[in-house]
């Protein structure tokens, strides 16, 4: 064994949007090799990590990413040849220090973790462990619960739908494995009972559906009915979790929002609280990610006040997986959860020093992919390796989602008796 970097390269790729996005490979002096492929959102937060993209309109309508490839070839792969690559902090600190920008707009978080994830991948191999034990040491063995995405609406939808994500989550399964099969059942009944109405089944980014609705309770009291056409009790076996994704809907820069795609209409950050709370007690919600816009911090200390003691009120735009955010937001009660998304911050160890700050502070977190996805399953290791307990990943369509889900239930097969799975 010889972890030593011996060689970095980088090409473009698409992803499932058919976006180009980055896929490294890298090599070990002992020969290993590892690849990984960068994930890519749409509805991005104003702060997250730079995702560089080359604006040549005559290639890919300008989202091309070969200078981030470039600037893996030719930056990055010089610098870190002969590194170990097992020491990933030392190498994350490099390439920052290469990039010598806060958000890593010159080399492109994209051009960074790509490397940074491969690396991570090629030391374990090189070590001969899977991923989620190198990264989260040999207890790491509880699986995620997922939030399964069902219905889409949002940035991720054409639809009449403002919500971006209605998520089940199956927390009484006894198991990963009998959890994703919760789901993927009420997956399957949502698309008898649209069917059923006239309504479309075609699907959004994430593969959940995206008919039109009246309103976003239509969507909430449809997968009501779903849970239960296939035989299990909302709130007791399948919960809800929602993500607003809220500054899609916001209008200027201080907490005005309008809920146009349903007709809704103009609302302020009082009025969304107050329909958060009828929605709580209306229907079985667990988690509630962006309930309100990235910019209005007191609205979600507001919100957090009234339901955090009910729900996990998650900030996914609002913190950008950004431990100086988080910071903020610990200070000031503006949330009890962060969504933690690798590309948004740019590194595998800062987003564990995301996590271990979500931790410190006995806030929990949400390992999650991004509307543009590729088939790498690193995500579904590093949920098992941060032993939260929590993933998000898409619907049971699309196989860029499944591959995670896939992923999971081979860790959970190959834990065997000492796999956990609890809410
Ligand atoms: C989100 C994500 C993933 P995107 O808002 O949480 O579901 O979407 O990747 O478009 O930011
Ligand atoms: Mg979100």
């Amino acid at each position: 064994m010889n972890t030593e970097i011996s060689d970095v390269r980088a090409m473009e790729i698409l992803d499932s949007r058919g976006n180009p996005t980055v896929r490294v490979f890298v090599e070990l002096a002992d020969g290993t090799r590892a690849v990984s492929s960068v994930p890519s959102g749409a509805s991005t937060g104003e702060n997250e990590a730079v995702e560089l993209r080359d604006g040549d309109k005559s290639r890919y309508l300008g989202l091309g990413v070969l200078k981030a490839v470039d600037n893996v070839n030719k930056n990055i792969a010089p610098a870190i040849k002969g590194i170990d690559a097992s020491d990933q902090w030392r190498l994350d600190a490099h390439l920052r220090e290469l990039d010598g920008t806060e958000n890593k707009g010159n080399l492109g978080a994209n051009a960074i973790l790509g490397v940074s994830m491969a690396v991570a991948r090629a030391s374990a191999q090189s070590f001969g462990i899977p991923l989620y034990r190198y990264l989260g040491g040999s207890n790491a063995r509880r699986l995620p619960v997922p939030s399964m995405n069902i219905l889409n609406g949002g940035a991720h939808a054409d639809n009449s739908v403002d919500i971006q994500e209605f998520m089940a989550v199956p927390v009484g399964a006894p198991n990963f494995r009998e959890g994703l099969r919760y789901i993927s059942e009420t997956f399957h009944h949502l698309k008898k009972i649209l069917k059923e109405k006239g309504l479309a089944t075609s699907v959004g980014d994430e593969g959940g559906f995206a008919p039109n609705l009246p309103s976003n309770d239509a969507a909430m009291d449809l997968i009501m009915d779903a849970i239960e056409a296939a035989g299990y009790t909302p709130g007791e076996d399948i919960a809800f979790s929602l993500d607003s994704a809220a500054s899609s809907f916001s209008t200027d820069l201080t907490s005005k929002y309008d809920l146009k795609k349903s007709g809704a209409g103009k609302m302020d950050s009082a009025g969304l609280v107050a329909l958060g709370e009828k929605w709580v007690k209306k229907y079985p919600i667990v988690s509630w990610e962006d309930p309100l816009a990235e910019n209005d911090w007191a609205g979600f200390t507001d919100f957090t006040a009234r339901l955090g003691d009910k729900i996990d009120v998650i900030g996914d735009d609002l913190f950008v997986t950004n431990t100086k955010y988080i910071k903020r937001g610990i200070k000031e009660k503006a949330a009890n959860s962060v969504l933690i998304k690798l590309n948004q911050i740019g590194t595998v160890s800062e987003s564990i020093d995301a996590v271990r700050l979500c931790r410190d502070a006995g806030w929990r977190y949400m390992i999650s992919h991004r509307s543009g996805e590729t088939e790498d399953t690193f995500i579904a290791d590093f949920a098992v390796a941060m032993d939260g307990g929590q993933l998000k990943t898409g619907s049971a369509s699309r196989s860029e989602r499944i591959a995670k889900y896939n992923r999971l239930m081979e860790i959970e097969q190959e834990l065997g008796e000492g796999a956990q799975y609890y809410w």
